[in-house]
């Protein structure tokens, strides 16, 4: 796919690594000047800007940790005069505070640049109509998108989360080709077509970008069915930038999404001890922004789990790709003492065909055991083919390939999870749907 700076984004390694650690070398004597977090945090390593002399000494930097934001809230890790910021976005922070970032006039031209490469490698084009259903306001999503594909000259539509009955008709008739959202919303979107009978073929959009929450193949599968379109991945987070730090190329759609590492350095470490991972091991990525002036970040623990490879990709780029993100380290469940995410569970439906990947998984303690219960939408298809208009308890308990349903479903988790839960079969549609943002698809009861 043409690129949006094919000399950047295709600088061969040595170059590039040139270029990474002659920022990072600015990058660090530039925070050790004006943030007093880091100079502190330098001091007690017995650390000097003049001791990193390239990107090798990177791992010699301490982490820093969302509560590192907290603690400094909030404006605490601005590197320059609160007049020189220009925009502040806020993460949502579901309890207490929000993370707040800032970014000068300059940042935000990266991030623009940032977004604009995304959107190419995902197949915009300038004069293509983006539909940006990402939410407006504090989170970065909506102006992150926004701003970067005004950058890459596409018409914006800056629709915003919600509303689904407008956006469905905003996209019958403005007919843009592409769409940026979370994969839940374009799940919600894609049903919404089908209720009202419009077919995949008859609905502009070719190409969707989805990010800000995490998603399998089988997502991908149910959106580029639904709507017709060819998704890929953008990843970020508000405290690199925002959405734009990776996104996948449409034409390879593996799973890896290119790292704009001209910009933000990765690395992937061990969750337990942060010591550095071989390339292609899962760990918890580890993101430093480069060229970043009012809330420059120093190793960023991301709480992603990842991998990452340097491989270079079958489009030219040469900068580094990390796999989908697994989950986050705060999502990880512990179930009787067995680590789960909740991708995990959702691969596992994807070679189901009885069910679709709608689902909400929900847990309990009865006394001192974990219980877990996956309750799962059935695919309308195969409601039909064993002929029940919908499902109830009577009907699941008088039906065999109800229960033998469950069971698969349950079994094939255990092989593969290595948890046991109970299957509660949901008719299509029961299962909670992204109004707009980001969806919680797990219900932890068991702390209450
Ligand atoms: P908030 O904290 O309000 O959710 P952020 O945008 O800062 O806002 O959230 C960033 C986090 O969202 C990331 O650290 C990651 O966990 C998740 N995320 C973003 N994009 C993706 C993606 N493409 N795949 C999986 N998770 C993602
Ligand atoms: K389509």
């Amino acid at each position: 796919m043409p690129m949006f700076q094919p000399e950047i984004e295709t600088l061969p390694r040595p170059k590039l690594q040139a270029l990474q650690s002659e920022r990072l070398r600015e990058q660090v004597a530039y925070v050790y000047e004006r943030v007093p977090f880091y100079r502190r945090a330098l001091d007690e390593r017995g650390l000097k800007p003049s001791d990193i002399k390239g990107i090798e000494d990177i791992h010699k930097l301490p982490f820093t940790k969302k509560k590192d934001l907290r603690d400094t809230y909030p404006f605490g890790m601005f590197a320059v005069p609160r007049e020189q910021i220009a925009r502040i976005h806020a993460s949502s922070g579901t309890t207490g505070k929000p993370t707040v970032v800032g970014y000068t006039k300059g940042d935000l031209d990266i991030f623009a640049e940032v977004v604009a490469r995304s959107l190419a490698a995902a197949g915009g084009r300038p004069g293509m109509m983006l539909h940006n259903a990402y939410g407006y306001g504090l989170f970065t999503g909506g102006l992150g998108l926004h701003g970067g594909a005004e950058r890459l000259g596409m018409t914006v539509v800056p629709v915003s989360g919600g509303m689904t009955e407008r956006q469905i008709m905003l996209i019958q008739d403005f007919k843009p080709e592409m769409i940026a959202c979370t994969p839940s919303y374009a799940q919600t979107l894609a049903e919404e077509f089908k209720k009202r009978g419009v077919s995949p073929e008859e609905i502009s959009l070719k190409y969707a970008v989805l990010g800000a929450e995490p998603w399998t193949e089988a997502i991908r599968k149910s959106v580029d069915e639904g709507l017709g379109v060819q998704s890929t991945n953008i990843y970020g987070l508000s405290e690199i930038i925002g959405p734009g730090v990776s996104n996948e190329d449409v034409s390879e759609r593996e799973g890896l999404s290119y790292i704009w590492e001209d910009h933000f350095y990765p690395e992937v470490v061990d969750p337990e001890t942060g010591e550095p991972l071989p390339e292609g091991q899962i760990g918890v990525l580890v993101l430093t922004t480069l060229t970043k002036k009012a809330m420059p970040i120093l190793r960023y623990w991301t709480g992603d789990l990842t991998y990452i490879t340097r491989e270079p990709g079958p489009s030219g780029r040469t900068h580094a790709r990390m796999a989908q993100i697994r989950g986050r380290t705060d999502d990880m469940l512990i179930v009787r003492g067995v680590n789960v995410y909740p991708t995990q569970i959702e691969a596992v439906l994807q070679e189901i065909p009885e069910v679709v990947p709608h689902y909400q998984i929900v847990l309990t303690r009865e006394g001192t055991l974990d219980e877990v219960e996956l309750r799962l939408e059935v695919a309308e298809a195969f409601l039909r083919s064993v002929g029940h208009q919908a499902l109830s308890q009577e009907v699941v308990a008088a039906d065999p390939r109800l229960s033998q349903l469950c069971e698969k479903v349950a079994r094939k988790i255990k092989d593969n999870v290595g948890i046991s839960l109970r299957v509660t079969l949901l008719n299509p549609g029961a299962a909670p749907r992204s109004e707009g943002g980001k969806l919680k698809r797990v219900a932890d009861l068991r702390k209450l």
